[in-house]
C-alpha cells in the first residue's frame, strides 16, 4: 500500500513537472523588443544659436518625431567635428552622417556647384529661391550622388560682402593689394584675385585671429557671420557690394543612408525639406539683428551707389567656366 502511494505521488509529480502529454500552460504574452534606436551625427560649423544651427535642430526634431524617436540626430555645432572641408571628406566616406555647409567648399568635391554661386549670378534673393526650389535645384541635389553624398535641402545665407581692417572699399581699386581671406574654394580665390586683392584661403575658425594678428587684412561674409564670429571687432570697414549669394546645403553620407530602409530614407529627405521655411524665417530675423548690431558697434558701413564696377571685374570668371557650366548659368538666368 505504502509503495503504491509513492508510485502515485511520483506519477503526479512528473505530470506536474513535464506536462505528461497534457496541454502546455498558456505563456505570458512576450513584450515586443523595442526597435533599436539609430543615433546619427550632423556637423555644423556655426554656434548653437546661429540660424543654420537652428535649422539643423528643426531637421533633427522632425526626424525624431516622425520616427517616434527611433532615429535620433545629434547636432554637433561650433565645428566640434572639424572645419567644413574636413567634415565634407568624412561625410563622403561615411564617418560623419550629415553636415550643413556652404556650397563653396563643396565645389572641391562636386565642381558643378561653381555654377550655382557665381558672383552677381542672381538678380535677387527671390530669383535664387526660384532656382533652388525648381528643377535646377533638384538636379543639383541629385547630382551629389556621384560624389557619394545625398543632397537634402537648401538654407539661406543672404549675400556676402567684403570687410577689412584697413580702409573703406568704394570700388575694386580700393581692394588692390589687400590680403583677403576666402573659403577653401578655387572659384572664391579667383574671384578675389579678379578684383586685384590677394586671396588667402583658410578655414572659418582661423579667420578671427588671422585678422587680429594682421596675417590677413580682410574677409567677406554675410551680416550674421560677420557678427557671430566677432570679425566686426577687428575689421570695421564693411562694404555692401553683395558680390555673391552662396546657398547653404545639408548633405548626408550616401554610404550611411543607403543602409537605412527606403521608408527611413524618405522620412529623412522630407524632414530636411520641411525644415527649410523655419530656417529661412530665422535667417531673415537674424540678418536684421546682425546689421543693427554692426551699426551700433560703430562699424563703417559703405553703401555703393552701384556695384557695376564689381560686376564688370567678375566677367573673366564666367569666361573661364567650362561650356557645361556656362550652359547651367544660362539656364539659371532664364528663370523668371
Ligand atoms: C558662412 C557659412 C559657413 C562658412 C563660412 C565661411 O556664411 O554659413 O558655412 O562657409 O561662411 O566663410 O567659411
Amino acid at each position: 500500500m505504502k509503495r503504491g502511494l509513492s508510485v502515485l505521488v511520483l506519477v503526479l509529480v512528473s505530470f506536474a513537472l513535464f506536462g505528461g502529454g497534457a496541454k502546455e500552460a498558456p505563456k505570458a504574452p512576450e513584450a515586443k523588443p523595442a526597435p533599436k534606436q539609430i543615433v546619427m551625427r550632423l556637423a555644423e560649423t556655426h554656434r548653437a544659436d546661429y540660424p543654420t544651427t537652428r535649422g539643423d535642430m528643426e531637421f533633427a526634431r522632425l526626424v525624431n518625431e516622425r520616427t517616434n524617436g527611433r532615429i535620433k540626430i545629434d547636432v554637433y555645432h561650433s565645428s566640434q567635428l572639424g572645419e567644413e572641408k574636413a567634415v565634407i571628406e568624412q561625410v563622403q566616406f561615411g564617418a560623419i552622417d550629415f553636415t550643413r555647409v556652404s556650397i563653396s567648399p563643396l565645389s572641391a568635391f562636386a565642381k558643378q556647384f561653381d555654377a550655382l554661386q557665381m558672383p552677381y549670378l542672381y538678380r535677387d534673393a527671390d530669383h535664387m529661391w526660384k532656382v533652388l526650389n525648381g528643377p535646377i535645384g533638384e538636379e543639383f541635389l541629385q547630382s551629389l550622388e556621384k560624389a557619394n553624398f545625398v543632397g537634402l535641402c537648401w538654407y539661406d545665407s543672404g549675400a556676402r560682402n567684403f570687410y577689412n581692417s584697413k580702409r573703406e572699399i568704394k570700388s575694386p581699386a580700393d581692394l588692390k593689394g589687400l590680403k583677403i581671406r576666402v573659403q577653401q574654394s578655387e572659384l572664391m580665390m579667383n574671384m578675389v584675385a579678379a578684383l586685384g586683392a590677394i586671396p588667402t584661403p583658410m578655414p572659418f575658425g582661423e579667420v578671427y585671429s588671422a585678422l587680429q594678428t594682421g596675417v590677413i587684412d580682410g574677409a567677406e561674409n554675410n551680416w550674421p557671420s560677420y557678427i557671430s564670429t566677432s570679425h566686426y571687432e577687428v575689421a570695421k570697414y564693411y562694404t555692401i557690394d553683395e558680390h555673391t549669394r552662396v546657398p547653404e546645403i545639408t548633405i548626408g553620407s550616401k554610404i550611411v543612408l543607403d543602409k537605412l530602409s527606403k521608408e527611413d530614407q524618405a522620412i529623412i529627405k522630407k524632414a530636411a525639406k520641411d525644415s527649410m521655411p523655419y530656417q529661412i524665417a530665422e535667417w531673415k530675423k537674424e540678418e536684421k539683428i546682425a546689421e543693427e548690431k554692426a551699426r551700433k558697434a560703430g562699424c563703417i558701413i559703405t553703401v555703393l551707389p552701384s556695384n557695376a564696377e564689381f560686376q564688370a571685374a567678375m566677367k573673366p570668371l564666367y569666361d573661364k567656366l567650362s561650356p557645361d557650366l556656362q550652359e547651367v548659368v544660362r539656364r539659371i538666368r532664364e528663370v523668371k
